[in-house]
């Protein structure tokens, strides 16, 4: 059902200064940088190789406003790993198989994510404690 993990998201409560660190600690790389409205959230996707590779990477999400989902994880939890996200090959097909199995989407139609992405994302609920992201790469990537 799932391709790989595309990436494994970290709550931060600062973009820059997470992403310095993450960098000078780990040698982690910034590929790409993108402010989600929607979502409520300016994140940076890091990783060890080129954007389109198979490594996993990490994500860094840094909340808009206090009442985005961001925001209320960083209140409850302070900064640490929000969500794992699966890369799919087709989003729609994905949700569907896992509605079947009686697991609980929290959107009815797919939203936009990184570069253009369409995502859903499984309730942590029903994943054991986990929010799980359905990542489906855009045909084209984005320019970045
Ligand atoms: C909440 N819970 C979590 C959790 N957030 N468990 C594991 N991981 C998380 N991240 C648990 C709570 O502890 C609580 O358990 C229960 O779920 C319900 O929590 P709540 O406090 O009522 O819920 P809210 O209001 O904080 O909402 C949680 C929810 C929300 C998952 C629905 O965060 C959401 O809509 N997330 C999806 C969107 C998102 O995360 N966007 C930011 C990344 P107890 O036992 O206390 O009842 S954007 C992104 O990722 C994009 C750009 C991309 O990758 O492309």
């Amino acid at each position: 059902l799932f391709i790989c993990i595309d990436h494994v998201g970290l709550a931060v409560p600062d973009l820059d200064e997470a992403v310095k660190f993450h960098a000078e600690a780990f040698g982690w790389r910034e590929l790409h940088r993108e402010v989600n409205e929607e979502q409520g959230v300016a994140e940076a996707m890091l990783g060890t190789g080129e954007q389109g590779e198979e490594n996993a990477k990490i994500q860094l999400l840094a909340p808009l406003r206090e009442d985005s989902a961001i925001g209320k994880f960083l209140a409850k939890n302070g900064p640490g790993i929000q969500q794992l996200a699966y890369r799919v090959a087709d989003l729609d097909h994905v949700s569907a198989v896992l509605r079947e199995r009686g697991l609980r989407l929290l959107y009815p139609e797919a939203k936009r994510g990184t570069g253009g992405s369409r995502i859903n994302f499984v309730h942590p609920k029903d994943a054991r404690g986990v929010l799980l992201e359905l990542v489906e790469l855009p045909k084209e990537p984005a320019a970045h």
